[in-house]
């Protein structure tokens, strides 16, 4: 048995150092509380530190991809892109720790990997890997919703010779793929942004694509002095409207093509085919953008899905490829918009060949390539941009046990269930930061991230104050809480039964089918989070000592 190696107690111990810890970590400082961050990475930036894959770019604008909380930092700080590519984020996240001087604080390439609640200290215990034992009246998990790659189990896997990678684990020396022949699993948001970039330098890149995805072209272009200036100087309200909107996105300077209005207004049910025609003749993908029914009738989205699939057939030039790479049979807005960058016109180059696995799935892997029903392809590198086990994979990962020696696996047997997104009962001091039952991914991440920070730190600060030791979600509110998650989002495109998608775990063989995100909106969620605190806490049970 390793002998335990105890740090002294903390106030609060907070596990990763993406954007959310890093800030969750400076507002417990300004509580005065003695607080420790623990970071698998060798540096801040989360998701950012590990997706380098060629192409990784955000796909909200940077002017709202950012922190409002400090309005030195957001003024002194200059984007270069609409929407940011990867490093220039990871830049950003190193001024954050530089600024703020977090780094001393952040224990880096440690994981995590036992939680466990100690009745007795009424405070939490958590081992590392490496031995070391800390105890914390807090803990708080800022560990991410896409965090714990997904690599599918596909038989002979171990057998290819060449290298293999994952679009979330790339490595930080970056790869050359020049003369090399390269296979890439997987069309979601990852795969979408890595193969137009992998294409220009690879001999060849072979295509493996399960279920064809809907995805918009980015229109990404440099920020100009005078635009950024404007934006500057409109930053409070820009910040207000954020925090006031759906998904904390209000566009600004997205680069949809100028006058389009932001709110969809019309029904597309009410135009007529050759109408829809002429709209897509004109405004090509962005044909369906102002129509409101598509997300709420399953005809107007059909149609939608038409338009965009007529739209495909005009800019891919081999007829049976354009099918190929056509999605079907599950409506638009089910999953994550994606949006690209010349991803349709990739499949028009010589050195493109797209293996549409709907036509012949997958057999095996073998020591050259892959083997389908369709036939065998060879390549000299292979790529899994297959995803992230996400929301619930991180949290399920570092054996969290709660009062009674509950395992978190055991209350999410069935599925996440939160009060809030912030707290499970049977977990006390235990906080999430944009957890399952939050808007989180729905969100703009950046937005969510600081109203969970600024509760969460709130809320330390008055149990500080008022000398309280524990705070735990109650059952009944728990109760009610998954109830309304999952009454916001019925009927939903989301949730439609033709409809799987990482948000429902539907990626991950064996995990439950549930909704995960909050799909009511920040703005409604924010005001239902602070109602919570005027109401003195409603739904959390505050004590001074142990129950
Ligand atoms: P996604 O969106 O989960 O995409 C993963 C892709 O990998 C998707 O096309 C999957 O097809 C495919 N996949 C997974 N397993 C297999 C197997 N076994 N065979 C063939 N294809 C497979 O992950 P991303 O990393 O692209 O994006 C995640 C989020 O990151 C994104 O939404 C943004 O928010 C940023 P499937 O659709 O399951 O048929």
């Amino acid at each position: 048995m390793v002998e335990e190696n105890r740090t002294p107690p903390l106030d609060a111990l907070i596990v990763g150092a993406g954007f959310a810890g890093m800030y969750m970590l400076h507002k417990l400082r300004q509580l005065g509380l003695s607080v420790r961050v623990l970071e698998a990475a060798k540096d801040v930036g989360g998701t950012w530190y590990w997706n380098r894959y060629p192409g990784a770019r955000c796909d909200v604008p940077s002017m709202e991809y950012s922190f409002s909380f400090s309005d030195e930092m957001q003024q002194q700080w200059n984007w270069t892109e609409v929407m940011a590519a990867q490093p220039e984020i990871l830049e950003y996240a190193g001024q954050v720790a530089d600024r703020f001087e977090l780094r001393s604080s952040i224990q880096f390439e440690t994981r995590v990997t036992d939680v466990t609640y100690d009745e007795a200290q009424c405070s939490w215990r958590v081992a590392t890997d490496a031995g070391e034992v800390f105890q914390s009246r807090f803990c708080i998990m800022a560990t991410g919703c896409l965090s714990v790659t997904n690599t599918p189990v596909i038989e002979g896997a171990k057998s290819f010779v060449g290298a293999i990678y994952h679009t979330g684990e790339w490595p930080h020396d970056g790869v050359d793929f020049t003369g090399k022949s390269v296979g890439i699993i997987g069309t979601g948001s990852s795969g979408i942004q890595a193969i137009p970039e992998i294409a220009k330098q690879a001999a060849h890149l072979t295509v493996f694509q399960r279920t064809p995805n809907y995805t918009m072209p980015a229109h990404n272009k440099p920020l100009t002095d005078e635009y950024q200036q404007e934006a500057k100087s409109n930053y409070a309200d820009i910040r207000q409207q954020q925090r006031e909107s759906l998904a904390g996105i209000i566009g600004y300077g997205f680069g949809f093509g100028g006058a389009e209005p932001t709110e969809p207004t019309d029904e597309l049910l009410q135009t007529t085919a050759s109408e829809r025609m002429a709209l897509v003749d004109k405004k090509g993908f962005g044909a369906i953008h102002r129509f409101m029914d598509i997300g709420l009738d399953m005809n107007a989205n059909e149609m939608a899905c038409d338009m965009y699939r007529e739209q495909l057939s005009r800019v891919v030039d081999d007829a049976e490829t354009a099918q190929g790479l056509m999605p079907r049979n599950y409506p638009i807005g089910c999953k994550r918009p994606v949006i690209d960058t010349q991803y349709y016109q990739t499949f028009n180059r010589d050195n493109v060949t797209l293996v549409d696995l709907r036509q012949g799935g997958i057999e095996r892997i073998t020591e050259t390539g892959i083997q389908t029903e369709q036939g065998a392809f060879d390549f000299d590198v292979l790529i899994y941009a297959t995803g992230f086990d996400a929301m619930t994979g991180a949290l399920l990962q570092m054996n969290i046990c709660g009062r009674d020696g509950v395992a978190l696996s055991k209350a999410w047997e069935a599925g996440p269930r939160t009060y809030l997104g912030l707290q499970v009962h049977g977990f006390p001091n235990l906080f999430m930061i944009t957890g399952p039952g939050s808007p989180s991914v729905l969100s703009n991440m950046m937005v969510s991230i600081e109203q969970h920070v600024d509760w969460i730190s709130d809320c330390i600060g008055h149990m500080e104050q008022n000398q309280l030791r524990t705070i735990e979600a109650t059952a009944p509110a728990v109760e009610e809480w998954v109830a309304h998650v999952n009454e916001v989002a019925d009927g939903n495109m989301m949730t439609v039964p033709s409809c799987n998608s990482w948000y429902l775990g539907a990626n991950i063989p064996g995990k439950p089918r549930i909704f995960m995100p909050y799909v009511g909106g920040v703005g409604v969620y924010r005001q239902k989070c602070d109602e919570v605190v005027s109401n003195g806490y409603e739904g959390f049970e505050l004590a001074n000592s142990k129950k």
